[in-house]
């Protein structure tokens, strides 16, 4: 209901739209309209409530809350049914227990801030409020587990086109997780998945992405190290909107993805956002280091990697540290 009063505030910003209208439109009382107003006012919004002509929307508030998220989302399946918190340890995590919980494909678990976000093998990632894009999406491709991990590369393709869009500069991947813009990171993916032997029964694809910091508001340990879009752009963003811009670049991607059965059909695509291709690498692998130049991505999403020998080396789970 919330969300349609918006649209109907927004559609009419200039001038102000009388409670009754708003009733007739929302088939709701005059004292269920002023609830969801006073509810939105709480959530940041300013609007302007005038005896005898009645509401007008001054003043909308960056927040990711599913009102924001879905007007003007053009996606079928991706964001659909939007679950908010404005805090939560990580979106992951709850995003996790709803899959078990049987949530539908698509489902978007989003959250204002984290205090318990993660990266890969139990890193911590920095996600404070107010300030950048922490969403997991459930997503229950019909694949065989071993396809699960590309997700992750066909993720990043979409946030690499969504961020050179967004910012005018050109943004890239550094296999097989991460968004950069020149040396540093924006974002970062985390996939977790939930299968038996022969099927995905659901994954969790975590996106974190800095949106709006400044430098000093990186701690001190990633000032080096990350970047946010706000910087790169040399303007602030509106977060809903970086998360409508994702969705609508991942869907067509996920479902070649799931179509075409796994990353193969869009290696190609992939290779035109890498900053990871020709470079000079060491891979940080469980099983010791190698290191060499990245010549190649393979159909499985395997890093391809020319050692001083000559010999090429098919890497699937690794550290990359550029030299
Ligand atoms: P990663 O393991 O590849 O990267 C983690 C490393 O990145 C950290 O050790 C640190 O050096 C650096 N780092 C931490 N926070 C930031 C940041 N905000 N910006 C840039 N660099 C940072 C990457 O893991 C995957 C991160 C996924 C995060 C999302 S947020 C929504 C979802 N929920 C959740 O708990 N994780 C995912």
């Amino acid at each position: 209901m919330r969300d349609k009063i918006l649209k109907i505030l927004r559609e009419h910003q200039d001038e102000y739209v009388s409670g009754e209208m708003i009733c007739q439109a929302c088939g709701v009382s005059r004292t269920a309209v002023w609830k969801h107003i006073r509810e939105l006012e709480e959530r940041g919004y300013q609007i302007d409530a005038v005896r005898n002509r009645g509401y007008r929307l001054l003043y909308s508030p960056d927040v990711v809350t599913p009102e924001e998220i879905i007007l003007g989302l053009k996606t079928d399946v991706l964001g659909r049914e939007i679950v908010y918190r404005d805090q939560v340890a990580s979106t992951n995590e709850l995003a996790t227990e709803l899959a078990y919980q049987g949530a539908s494909e698509g489902t978007l678990v989003v959250a204002d801030q984290q205090t318990g976000g993660r990266g890969r093998r139990g890193r911590a990632w920095f996600s404070p409020p107010g300030k950048g894009v922490w969403m997991s999406l459930i997503l229950r491709p019909k694949l065989s587990p071993a396809y699960a991990s590309q997700l992750t590369l066909v993720a990043a393709i979409a946030l690499s086109r969504a961020f050179s869009s967004l910012t005018g500069q050109q943004a890239g991947i550094k296999w097989p997780n991460d968004i950069f813009f020149g040396s540093k990171k924006c974002c970062g993916i985390l996939t977790e998945m939930h299968a038996d032997h022969d099927r995905i029964h659901h994954i969790v694809l975590g996106i974190g992405i800095n949106v709006n910091m400044e430098s000093s508001e990186f701690p001190e340990e990633l000032r080096d190290i990350a970047v946010s879009l706000r910087i790169v752009k040399g303007e602030s963003l509106v977060r809903s909107k970086v998360i409508q811009s994702v969705l609508t670049y991942l869907e067509p991607l996920y479902q070649q993805y799931v179509r075409e059965g796994g990353f193969s059909s869009l290696r190609e695509e992939w290779k035109l956002e890498s900053i990871t291709i020709g470079r000079n690498v060491r891979a940080v692998t469980p099983r010791g280091e190698i290191e060499g130049t990245a010549v190649d991505i393979d159909e499985a999403g395997a890093l391809c990697v020319m050692t001083e020998s000559g010999e090429i080396v098919r890497i699937h789970s690794a550290e990359i540290l550029f030299n």
